[in-house]
């Protein structure tokens, strides 16, 4: 049983419940803000109102029903608090003295209020001008030996329209260096599913969660990371829905959940039980699993041939015979090696999967970040295709995204590999040529900046130093640049890594009235069930002289390259004009202006969803891949005196990504810090630890760069042998660059083999 750090005993209560209300009203007075909190609350998720840029799940239907959740409030408190990062402040602290502050501490400063340059002789940031900032900018672009030097990240908040001009000024400028958050985040599943299906998103809608007869849940956390979800689970659940979840900790949300907007719930202090069937696998071992599900699936089918869709595979599926001898190959011994589930617990998520007419199979990061990522996340397709669960109401694919429009961003151009079509499209509407190479994704622009191949790094939002891996290495990357821009709401850790320059561009945010030349703006985002809706801002600017990220872009795209081939200026005057655009280009945009204003937007067709496959033979495909030839877990010798463990890393409850909102994890029972790993009894036993002791955590590879941190504190924790955990971007010095998913180049942060030392107490 979970235990916390500070001995308090676990967390009793369901998700959810009156305890998500206190957080929630904790947060929006911590925020300063308090009414201005609330009523922005309000407009969270409805029509005419923002889109909550907290998660990707999609919005309930019902008009005039509160849609937000505890984290949600939070993300919204965040963003709206009346704390401001000043020139003052940056007068006051050298960057060398804000390297000492934590995650938590720098974004708590509050929101930042003018352009800022670094000055390296005071070791300061000082005021400048956006057009000097502007000038800076497009003179080291235009300084540089190729366009390729120029590396263009973008985090998924960005706006469709915001998005959709910084790919085609990077186009227009001549690259395709466009790493994104994507690349760390559900690359895999892109890579994947696009491979299986022709199509790169998932295949259900919100209603499709109305119909299914089971839901399994993959490698999920959403009791805090779509905490919205958990009201659509509870809905299915509360139907008779059979919902089975597979996640190496027993988290709290996928176990009980009390609906804070049931009234009847909270008053009555009872909760819903959330998944029926709980399964604990090793890290990694989900491909295994599936695979496992497949076997007993197809030993079934030779006494029982109707447990195969054989007519759907017949007509709509493409190497299904290779993908049998990949099954028939893969043994029982391996499978309940790798997954370290047993015989029964496979034969019981068959029976489910079995019994159930329609399925829906839902995965995040747990599935996506690891070396095995994209085959896994096939094996996921694979199952799902056997019984014709694909493109049948109430079931199908459904990869829970991240950031809350990085699903758009990938929609509207920005992929460091672009279609040849969609570059097509571009040349014919802009009458220029662009570039066909494929640029540099997260992984490969860190790779790019260290050997000197990419000088320029501009960060549309997020958090670039902190959130990829490799800290040490990366934080070189950016320092060897000429110049690092960040386009951003709050004081982060990428700000304090700076190259030769730095600036530092303050953005409006999600929340905020965007008024431009032809009036008050809205802007367009597109959720993980490919519903595109319209957001618009209710709260005054942080700052007068804040500027959208539209504008942000529009001016340094004209200063750059002029406006023979778009003009810049006037399309961010007026964001429909930018929408005009994207209808031109993109298909699925027909009438965008007017589609995007019914109250809950629009759906994007997933072909796949209509057995269209844009696969090359134009079927769904199975693939036949074999399982890894060995997890972490297989080749470390339990017994020996430091066995290698797996570390996977993840979020507490209050964070979001690399902003920190406060030090509790209240589901897990973890208060007041963050420097914890969660390791179970037996583990502990090896190792000789007791709760509370401060241990060493080195990671082992064979490059020869030793990577460690130190000072993390023992959590005992259920979790399985072999597996431990600790919360990110702490632990991203830990994370080799080279360490990558195969076919798509994601970080295996849930999959790193370290060891642990105890350290003595001195
Ligand atoms: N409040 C809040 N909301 C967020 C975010 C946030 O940080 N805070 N981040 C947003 C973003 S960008 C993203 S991508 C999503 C992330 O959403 P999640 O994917 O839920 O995020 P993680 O915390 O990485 O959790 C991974 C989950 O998978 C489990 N897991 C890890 N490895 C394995 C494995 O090998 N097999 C199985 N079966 N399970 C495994 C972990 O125990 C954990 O429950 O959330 C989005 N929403
Ligand atoms: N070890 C480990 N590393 C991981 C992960 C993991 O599970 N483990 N997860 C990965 C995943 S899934 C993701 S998506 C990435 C996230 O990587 P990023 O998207 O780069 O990081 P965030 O922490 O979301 O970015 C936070 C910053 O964004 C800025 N910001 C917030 N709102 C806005 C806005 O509206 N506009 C602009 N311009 N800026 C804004 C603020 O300045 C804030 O400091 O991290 C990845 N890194
Ligand atoms: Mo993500």
């Amino acid at each position: 049983m979970s235990t916390s750090s500070n001995n308090k005993p676990p967390y009793p209560h369901p998700a959810g419940g009156w305890g998500a209300l206190k957080s929630s009203a904790r947060h929006i007075i911590k925020s300063e803000h308090a009414a201005q909190g609330v009523k922005t609350l309000l407009k969270a998720n409805q029509p005419g109102g923002f889109d909550c840029p907290g998660c990707a799940w999609g919005d309930e239907k019902t008009a005039g029903k509160i849609d937000f959740c505890e984290n949600g409030v939070k993300a919204i408190a965040w963003e709206a608090t009346a704390k401001r990062t000043t020139s003052e402040f940056f007068a006051k602290h050298s960057l060398q003295e804000l390297r000492q502050w934590d995650d938590h501490s720098l974004e708590k400063s509050g929101r930042l209020t003018e352009p800022m340059l670094y000055d390296g002789t005071s070791d300061h940031y000082q005021p400048v001008s956006w057009q000097q900032a502007v000038k800076i900018i497009s003179e080291s672009l235009q300084q540089l030996a190729s366009p390729n030097e120029a590396l263009l990240y973008t985090s998924g908040r960005a706006s469709n329209e915001a998005a959709y001009l910084y790919q085609l000024f990077g186009r227009v400028y001549g690259t395709n260096n466009f790493p994104d958050c994507s690349n760390m985040c559900h690359e895999a599943s892109g890579v994947g599913v696009t491979r299986s299906l022709g199509t790169g998103k998932g295949t259900v809608t919100m209603e499709d969660f109305d119909q299914a007869d089971a839901i399994f849940v993959f490698g999920q956390n959403p009791g805090t990371n779509h905490p919205r979800m958990l009201s659509t689970l509870r809905k299915a659940s509360k139907r008779g829905a059979r919902i089975v979840a597979i996640n190496n900790l027993k988290e709290k949300g996928l176990q009980h959940f009390a609906d804070p907007q049931s009234p009847k719930e909270m008053l009555i202090f009872s909760s819903t039980t959330i998944s029926q069937h709980y399964f604990t696998p090793r890290l990694g071992g989900d491909m295994a699993i599936l695979r496992g599900i497949a076997k007993s699936l197809l030993e079934r089918a030779a006494t029982d041939p109707s447990l195969l869709d054989n007519d759907f595979i017949d007509k709509h599926c493409h190497g299904f015979d290779d993908y049998r001898q990949a099954i028939i190959d893969s043994s029982w011994e391996k499978i309940l090696q790798q997954s370290a589930l047993s015989r029964d617990d496979i034969e019981l998520m068959t029976d489910i999967y079995a019994n159930s007419d329609k399925v829906i199979f839902t995965w995040a990061m747990g599935i996506t970040q690891h070396r095995h990522s994209v085959a896994t996340v096939r094996e996921l397709i694979n199952v799902l295709l056997l019984r014709g669960n694909i493109g049948k109401p109430g079931a199908g694919a459904c990869p829970v995204r991240g950031h809350s429009n990085v699903q758009g961003n990938r929609t509207v151009g920005i992929n460091e590999h672009p279609s040849a079509e969609f570059l097509d499209a571009l040349a014919t509407r802009y009458t220029f040529t662009p570039p066909r190479d494929a640029g540099f994704n997260t992984v490969e622009s860190i790779q790019a900046m260290l050997a000197g191949r990419a000088k320029v790094f501009i960060g549309l939002g997020g958090n670039f130093a902190a959130a990829t891996p490799d800290t040490a290495r990366t934080y070189q990357a950016l320092q060897r640049c000429d110049l690092t821009v960040h386009i951003s709401t709050k004081l982060n850790r990428s700000h304090l890594v700076t190259g030769k320059r730095a600036l530092i561009l303050p953005c409006l945010g999600r929340t905020e009235i965007d008024r431009q030349e032809s009036g008050e703006q809205s802007v367009t985002v597109e959720d993980s069930m490919s519903m595109v809706h319209s957001s618009r801002g209710q709260n005054e600017p942080a700052s007068s002289q804040l500027k959208s990220e539209t504008a942000i872009v529009a001016a340094i795209a004209c200063a750059t390259v002029g406006e023979q081939v778009v003009d810049w200026s006037k399309l961010a005057s007026n964001y429909d004009l930018i929408r005009d655009e994207i209808t031109a280009v993109i298909p699925g945009f027909v009438d965008y202006n007017v589609r995007v204003k019914a109250s809950r937007g629009f759906y994007l067709q997933n072909p796949a969803a209509l057995h269209q496959w844009n696969t090359p033979n134009q079927k769904a495909t199975f693939s036949d891949a074999r399982l890894p030839q060995q997890l972490i877990h297989e080749s470390a010798q339990s017994l020996t005196a430091n066995p290698v463990l797996t570390l996977q890393t993840m979020r507490s409850h209050d964070q979001y990504n690399t902003t920190i909102y406060g030090m509790d994890d209240r589901y897990r029972g973890v208060y007041g810090e963050r420097k914890v790993i969660f390791i179970c009894e037996e583990d502990m036993l090896n190792h000789n630890l007791q709760e509370g002791d401060a241990v060493i955590i080195r990671t082992v590879s064979s490059d020869g760069v030793e990577r460690s941190i130190a000072d993390f504190k023992v959590i005992r924790y259920q979790i399985p042998r072999g597996c431990i955990a600790a919360y990110y971007p702490e632990t991203n010095p830990l994370v080799p660059l080279e360490s990558i998913a195969e076919g798509c180049g994601t970080p295996t942060y849930k999959s790193i083999a370290v060891t642990i030392e105890k350290i003595k107490p001195s």
